[in-house]
């Protein structure tokens, strides 16, 4: 018997049809898990996908695969910041959470003209299941995905390293941001990525983040007016490295986020 062996589940969840009939994008999920916990995941994934606050989805799909790769070990980010979103001048704020976004990716090196490609794509989208990818030289699209975009998939962190990661931060061990930092590392991971930036679509959830080697995962909260639908994620990325490889990368290497303390 295979004692170690591990299955990735993911979960994609639409209303109007399922995606490939032109349904709206609603939830998507993906974990690694081992055989005996498999049912429990799942679970997690369904409630996930059912009580989305985009809306109830007519159509879902939950696969299970079993990993054959070999899986890569990576740790989160090195520095977690949860950036102060306002500098405050009696009941003024100096600034907006988004001002903060692009000033950090200004520091990590963007320039001026990719950012404000970023700012054009994230309020074109809404509900994509996946990142839009850029070159963080010249902003010119990477993928040829469209409005799908590329998803991330095959990651999860290691055993509970997150709810240990998330105590010693004191940082509340949610799903979302269990999430959120597993794709980070995963992607930022890679040095193609240059940068990450990510603004949610969902109307209620208003923190984001950009994400990079160079600064790690800095959280921003108030990047949008609540109830905006609008949003993706954007990969800024090294155009002289070899995109088809990258975007493999991205969606079939396994990767386990492991943290030690
Ligand atoms: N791979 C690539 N892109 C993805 C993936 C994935 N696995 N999952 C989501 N996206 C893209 C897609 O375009 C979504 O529309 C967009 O990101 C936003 O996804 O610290 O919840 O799930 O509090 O709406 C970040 C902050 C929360 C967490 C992000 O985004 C925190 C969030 P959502
Ligand atoms: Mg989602
Ligand atoms: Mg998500
Ligand atoms: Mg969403």
């Amino acid at each position: 018997m295979v004692v170690d062996k591990l299955y990735n589940l993911r979960m994609r969840a639409a209303q109007g049809g399922s995606h490939e009939q032109g349904g709206t994008h609603i939830s998507g999920g993906e974990r690694i898990t081992r055989f005996s916990n498999i049912q429990q995941v799942a679970m997690y994934l369904l409630e996930k996908g059912l009580t989305h606050c985009k809306g109830r989805p007519d159509f879902m799909q939950i696969q299970l695969e079993s990993i054959p790769e070999s899986v890569t070990y990576v740790q989160p980010l090195e520095r977690w910041a949860n950036v102060e979103r306002f500098v405050k001048e009696g009941d003024t704020f100096l600034k907006e959470g988004k001002t903060v976004a692009f000033q950090l990716l200004e520091i990590i090196g963007i320039p001026k003209k990719v950012i404000d490609r970023a700012v054009e794509i994230v309020s074109q989208y809404s509900s994509m299941r996946g990142a839009v990818l850029i070159d963080a030289h010249s902003g010119k699209r990477l993928d040829d995905r469209g409005e799908k975009g590329v998803r991330v998939s095959r990651l999860d962190w290691l055993g509970n390293d997150f709810e240990k990661w998330a105590r010693y931060y004191h940082v509340s061990a949610n799903s979302r941001i269990r999430e959120a930092l597993a794709l980070a590392a995963k992607v930022n991971n890679h040095p193609a990525t240059i940068a990450e930036l990510c603004w949610s679509d969902d109307p209620d959830y208003t923190t984001g983040y950009v994400a990079s080697r160079k600064m790690g995962y800095q959280r921003i909260e108030n990047i949008k007016t609540y109830g905006d639908e609008r949003g993706c994620r954007i990969f800024f990325v090294d155009g002289q490295k070899d995109i088809r490889s990258y975007i493999n990368y991205l969606e079939n290497q396994p990767v386990l986020i492991t943290w030690e303390g």
